[in-house]
């Protein structure tokens, strides 16, 4: 070019600083964080009763995991107890780092002891709080901790920023070994016995017997600020209540994904689910003693026994005395256990943020639907040579989706698929509908044996899917807090009795509905979820409620390559346990 001019040194070193300036908030979020989890057992004692119970180096709760959106996590886990364990990374998508998510038998084969296995991913698309836990057996009682996602740098929260963030993990205390619990119950075929306390952050607080000060987590603030409490819901078999005495809580996110915000003086939060709420401590507390309880307690309509008691925590403006009377501080009024109302109105009030920087892609088409029936179910009690086994009528307690009862494979599914090696591991047909229709919420046909296989849902990669989950009435209609691994998915519709494909379907909001990645099925109703199938791999769809897990309330998706190269799922890594 005639005219062309050469850059001057001045011009090209402002085109480098240009380059360099506009490159490095990518470099700056494209960090990596690595953690070591030490499996170890470890004493602890709570309601006067010392016992060892499996850690995460020596800690209970475990250690608080922080990344930014868009950094790479790597866990290094060494298993130093005397059983198999895995790490999932709850809620985390995953995308095609399936060899990392964790389930046992699902992802991977369990790393047993002695052994060790690093978890590798990054964390695309989402902030907020997660959580991680063990996914083996009942283990995850005790191994679980906060997984806290922070926006990338310089990106702020689209809330006011809060003074300080808090985790507080809502947990579940066993006097006996959780181990212990579930292998008997699957033994005898009646229930499990059901947990001694609630805790928060691993502590019972003082509403139990032999529970004190020091077995109380306090929250002290200062008047006038504003706090975000990071909640996760880590209890094993119960959806909770959870309330502030006189303090309104405002809802801000969950399942790592913004919602558009909104108050409430009670929530409630099943287990597998995160929630960020703001709460704003008064500028002048009025009570003399300035502390109040945070309350949770149970939210059921199990027919069999549960854990029916209230924890409470303290949260304590500065100046308030030391030792305040903590068995007589007044409780906030909780809903009743039972109270399904509740639930309902809570649940109704979550939208997707849906903003110009956090937009919600609902699926408006889709290319699959799928029914599936879910509660619980029996089996009879032919393997049990002693007498009766202690399910209703002598029967064993099952539970399934669409009638099957989901078996464990004994290797893992994504390495079974990854080598296409499927026969005598997985069939490639779980119903899309419940094989003989009933009145789901109505009369319990009379035959309620359950069958049992190992069955998946194939799917073509970029597979647009609606699943209706239906509850059912069958040993009663319970609520069921359903997970979906490597997948957020969009709650676009719920309802009470019978899903009706004519009228529920209009109903739906296809414009901002929430986005999570575990759902409660309403007592004796439906809900019904969207999702695009773009990340391949193997994933579990499960109660998680541990118990109703146990009882085989479990299926998975299996979800084919797509054409590019970036569609594919990698090998395993070389240290997948064998
Ligand atoms: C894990 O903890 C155990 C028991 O404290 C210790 O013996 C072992 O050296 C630790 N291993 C690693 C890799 O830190
Ligand atoms: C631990 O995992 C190994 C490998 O899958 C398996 O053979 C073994 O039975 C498991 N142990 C228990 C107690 O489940
Ligand atoms: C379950 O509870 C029953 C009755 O209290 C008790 O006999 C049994 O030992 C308990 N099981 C476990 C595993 O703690
Ligand atoms: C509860 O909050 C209200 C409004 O903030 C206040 O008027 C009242 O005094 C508070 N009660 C106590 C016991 O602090
Ligand atoms: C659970 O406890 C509440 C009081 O906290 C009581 O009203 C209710 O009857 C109890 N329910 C069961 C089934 O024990
Ligand atoms: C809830 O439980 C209470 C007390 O246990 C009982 O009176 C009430 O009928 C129950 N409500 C529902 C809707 O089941
Ligand atoms: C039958 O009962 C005996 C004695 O209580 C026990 O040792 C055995 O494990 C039981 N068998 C089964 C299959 O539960
Ligand atoms: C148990 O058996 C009785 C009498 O055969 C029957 O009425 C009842 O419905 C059965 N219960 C269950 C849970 O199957
Ligand atoms: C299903 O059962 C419920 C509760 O008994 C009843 O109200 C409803 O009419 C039944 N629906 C059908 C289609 O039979
Ligand atoms: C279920 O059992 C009842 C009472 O025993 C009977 O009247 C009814 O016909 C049975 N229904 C079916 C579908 O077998
Ligand atoms: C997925 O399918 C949609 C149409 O349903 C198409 O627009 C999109 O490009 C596809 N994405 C991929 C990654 O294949
Ligand atoms: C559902 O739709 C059908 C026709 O599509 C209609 O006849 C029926 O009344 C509707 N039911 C309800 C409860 O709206
Ligand atoms: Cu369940």
């Amino acid at each position: 070019m005639a005219g062309g001019r050469r850059l001057s040194p001045a011009c090209l070193f402002l085109a480098v600083a240009l380059v360099v300036l506009v490159a490095l908030p990518e470099l700056a979020a494209a960090r990596t964080r690595r953690y070591t989890f030490n499996v170890t057992m470890a004493t602890v004692t709570r309601l006067c009763v010392t016992k060892s119970i499996p850690t995460v180096n020596g800690r209970f709760p475990g250690p608080k995991v922080v990344v930014r959106e868009g950094d790479r996590l790597v866990v290094q886990v060494h298993n130093n107890i005397n059983n198999n364990v895995t790490f999932h990374w709850h809620g985390v998508r995953q995308l095609r780092s399936g060899w990392s998510d964790g389930p046992s038998y699902i992802t991977q084969c369990p790393i047993q002891p002695g052994q060790s296995y690093a978890y590798d991913f990054r964390i695309v698309g989402q902030r907020g709080t997660l959580w991680w836990h063990a996914h083996f057996s009942w283990l995850r009682a005790t191994l679980y901790g906060p997984l806290l996602i922070l926006p990338p740098r310089g990106v702020p929260y689209p809330f006011p920023k809060p003074h300080t963030e808090v985790p507080l993990m809502l947990g579940e205390w066993f006097n006996a070994d959780p181990e212990a619990v579930i292998k008997q119950a699957l033994q005898t075929g009646g229930g499990p016995n059901v947990s001694d306390a609630y805790t928060f952050n691993g502590l019972p607080g003082p509403t139990y017997n032999c529970s004190g000060a020091s077995d109380t987590f306090k929250l002290r603030v200062q008047p006038g600020k504003t706090y975000l409490l990071r909640l996760v819901n880590a209890a094993l078999n119960d959806e909770l209540f959870f309330a502030v005495d006189n303090h309104t809580l405002t809802v801000v996110q969950a399942d790592a994904s913004y919602v558009k915000p909104f108050t409430a003086d009670t929530l409630v939060i099943s287990p597998g689910q995160t929630m960020d709420v703001l709460l704003t401590a008064a500028s002048s507390p009025s009570s003399p003693a300035a502390a109040f309880a945070i309350a949770v307690a149970p939210y059921t309509n199990t027919v069999g026994t549960f854990d029916n008691t209230t924890a409470i925590a303290v949260l304590e403006y500065d100046g308030a005395p030391q030792q305040s009377a903590l068995r007589s501080l007044p409780r906030p009024a909780l809903p009743l256990y039972n109270d399904t109302g509740a639930v309902t109105n809570f649940s109704a009030r979550f939208r997707s943020l849906a903003s110009a920087q956090y937009p919600a892609h609902v699926p408006r088409t889709v290319d699959r639907r799928f029914f599936f029936a879910v509660g619980l179910g029996l089996d009879p009690c032919q393997s049990r040579v002693n007498g009766t086994c202690q399910g209703p009528n002598g029967t064993r307690f099952a539970a399934s989706m669409n009638n099957v009862s989901f078996t464990m494979p004994r290797t893992s599914l994504l390495q079974a698929h990854y080598q296409r090696r499927y026969s005598g591991v997985l069939t490639a047909n779980f119903p899309a509908a419940p094989p003989v229709p009933f009145n789901y919420t109505g009369t319990p046909p009379n035959n309620t044996f359950v069958t049992h296989g190992t069955r998946v849902v194939p799917l073509n990669f970029n597979t647009t899917v609606e699943v209706v989950l239906q509850d059912t009435s069958i040993l009663g209609a319970e609520s069921h807090p359903l997970h979906l691994h490597g997948y957020d998915f969009f709650v676009v519709g719920q309802g009470f009795g019978n899903y009706d494909a004519n009228n529920d379907t209009a109903k739906y909001n296809l414009v901002d509905p929430v986005q999570r990645n575990t759902i409660s099925v309403p007592t004796a109703g439906w809900v019904a979820i969207r999702f695009v199938a773009d990340n391949p791999g193997v994933w579990i769809m499960h109660c998680h409620l541990d118990v109703h897990l146990s009882w085989g309330l479990a299926m998975a998706w299996l979800v084919n390559d797509g054409p590019l190269p970036n569609q594919k799922l990698p090998p395993p890594p070389s240290d997948i346990p064998r």
